[in-house]
């Protein structure tokens, strides 16, 4: 696998430096060849597309009709182009979301493309796409929902049948496939053929996951799967969709067990496998498109954030981008996605270490497969770049030789300005202190003008082994907050809360389109996931204005938009038919729309 790695690289062993001999031996896990290839990518999308986009939801109950599918304008070749100039270095796309509606004409089912309008059932978005990405020099992968609300058979052993077998198609008909990413949500409720009703699924046990996997592993040697259920892939997810890790954040969890929030998020230290953490984000609100998103797109600053957190905390950043009904990624997308992959070459153009001296010049060869380790094997040590003059700067890179394993568990970064170390602390966390590195760290300070940077490991797991130390100065970034573009009703005045119940009198009579409502981000205890809206001028006479489910929002705790059409009121009800946990309901912020 070293070799390997080495090879990948164009890289002769005797290029090594610096290595003792004690230093040589892996550390704990190490990570397999695919995935040191597969973090390499570093940046690659997600492209969410289903009946969804039509019926303006995020998750869709399993009986929407094929029909609805019919894009006017579907062009795969705008969608790759989009993401490639965003920086993407592959996509994975929704094959089949949790609504079952297969978007390749799949031999097992009739709920999907082949009965919808397009191209008069003709069509195969999967292929197209991949065929497109193949032709873009970009990678391709699938995401498949073992949750499907369509399939009668869903939560009996037919549905792991059918479910094999349309991975088997999308393995095997469409080239290379990078990664499969199988969804842990499961709400419980669908339509299953019609049954509407609520099916719940061990899912320790109900996907035999062993035997798919070998399945996977025997048809595409070379893809990654991810699961978040306690079958353990090849990456987990990092337990939030808001696009960031934590910082400190290690490579590894155990093979077996349950992986509670933490262990997603931050790794496990002395964890006995390697399983790095993707960071999953959408560059709006939502997975899906949804019109009343298009003034969220997510600003520079926030995108630049999100791969500081992402990417800059040994994980990868996997990017979503909706597509519009008419079967293309809306410009405001893909100006920022844009104008996000120029900000990242323009911040890491120049590196200000490669012309340096570093006591330990492994560092700054540019060269990855070299390294410096502490020639004693301790598990401490330091490296000290020089500069030829003072040099400004607000970024550091450092990056671990992982292919023998993760190790360092805290550094310091210094440097040295008019006659003083004086310390770097890190940003973008509360208390500034450098803990993991693996692939990469990067670390986010204010300007600094400095001749010398001195970097200190002061504790690791084994003998660290650092093969690369960056510096670089980012131009500066002015944050744009995006204005959700909504008029809302102001002086709001929540007249009364009964443990499911919410009355907000509106100060007058008026003519309302909506509501928003915005849950409790920290804890699942009252989040509203199925809700009703009332209306009344009088108090007496209630007319129901929309009822319905607010999707994904257990893990994307993000302002949800209800619409409907316009209705005179004085007094507003928002009722939680169903909260996630316990038995109140709560938010963050409501609003009403005019
Ligand atoms: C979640 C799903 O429920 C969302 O709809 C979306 O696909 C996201 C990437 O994963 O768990």
């Amino acid at each position: 696998m070293l070799m390997r790695y080495r090879f990948l690289l164009g890289l002769a062993a005797a290029a090594m430096a610096c290595i003792g001999a004690m230093a040589q031996a892996p550390c704990g896990p190490t990570p397999t060849e695919n995935q040191l290839e597969w973090q390499d990518m570093e940046t690659y999308a997600f492209i969410h597309y289903s009946l969804n986009t039509y019926t303006d939801q995020e998750w869709g109950y399993g009986d929407e009709s094929p029909e609805l599918f019919n894009p006017s304008d579907l062009d795969v070749t705008q969608l790759v182009k989009v993401c490639k100039d965003s920086g993407m270095k592959g996509i994975i796309f929704t094959a089949k979301h949790h609504c079952g509606f297969c978007m390749w004409p799949s031999a097992y089912t009739e709920y999907s493309v082949k009965n919808s309008p397009w191209k008069d059932g003709k069509g195969d978005v999967v292929k197209e796409l991949a065929e497109a990405c193949k032709e873009a020099d970009m990678k391709f992968a699938v995401y498949l929902s073992p949750w499907d609300r369509n399939h009668p058979e869903y939560g009996r052993d037919e549905y792991v049948t059918y479910f094999r077998n349309q991975l088997e198609e999308l393995l095997t008909n469409y080239g290379d496939v990078f990664e499969v990413w199988f969804d842990g949500a499961n709400g419980g409720d669908g339509w299953y053929g019609g049954a509407n009703e609520v099916r719940k699924i061990d899912r320790t046990t109900y996907y035999q996951w062993p035997e798919t996997y070998e399945m996977i592993r025997r048809l595409q040697p070379n893809c990654l799967i991810w699961n978040d259920g306690s079958d353990r892939g090849d990456l987990r997810w990092v337990g939030t969709e808001a696009g960031e890790v934590g910082a400190t954040n290690w490579s590894l969890l155990n093979k077996d067990g349950d992986t509670d929030w933490g262990m997603l998020h931050f790794g496990l230290e002395n964890g006995d496998s390697w399983v790095p953490g993707e960071t999953n984000t959408s560059i709006r609100p939502g997975w899906f498109y949804h019109s009343t998103e298009d003034e969220n797109v997510k600003s520079l600053s926030k995108l630049m954030d999100t791969y500081y957190k992402s990417v800059g905390r040994n994980s990868t950043l996997l990017l979503n981008f909706p597509v519009m009904p008419n079967g293309r990624i809306h410009p405001t997308d893909s100006v920022r996605g844009a104008a996000f992959a120029r900000m990242v070459d323009e911040v890491f153009k120049t590196d200000l270490a490669l012309g340096a001296t570093a006591s330990a010049p492994a560092v700054n060869d540019g060269d990855r497969a070299t390294y410096w380790s502490p020639a004693d094997g301790t598990t401490q040590g330091e490296v000290v770049i020089t500069f030829d003059e003072p040099k400004t700067f607000n970024r550091f890179v450092a990056q671990e030789y992982i292919p023998l394993g993760q190790r360092v568990k805290a550094w310091e970064l210094e440097a040295y300005c008019d006659g003083e170390w004086v310390p770097l602390k890190d940003a973008l966390t509360a208390d500034g202190r450098l803990t993991t590195i693996g692939r990469k760290r990067i670390v986010c300070f204010p300007t600094v003008t400095a001749e010398k940077v001195r970097f200190r490991v002061t504790d690791s797991k084994c003998a660290p082994m650092i093969s690369t130390l960056s510096v670089y100065n980012a131009p500066e970034l002015t944050p744009d907050i995006p204005d959700s573009g909504e008029k809302k009703c102001s002086a709001l005045r929540i007249f009364y809360m009964s443990p499911m119940k919410m009355v907000i009198e509106l100060g007058g009579e008026k003519n309302i389109s909506g509501i928003r409502y915005l849950p409790p981000t920290l804890s699942k205890e009252g989040v509203v996931t199925h809700y009703s809206v009332y209306v009344t001028t009088d108090w007496s006479n209630w007319e129901k204005a929309a009822s319905g489910e607010f999707s994904n929002i257990v893990n994307n705790p993000i302002w949800q938009t209800v619409k409907f059409e316009p209705q005179h009121a004085s007094v507003v009800l928002i009722q939680a038919d169903r909260v996630a946990e316990g038995e109140h309901m709560a938010y963050s912020d409501v609003e009403i729309l005019e």
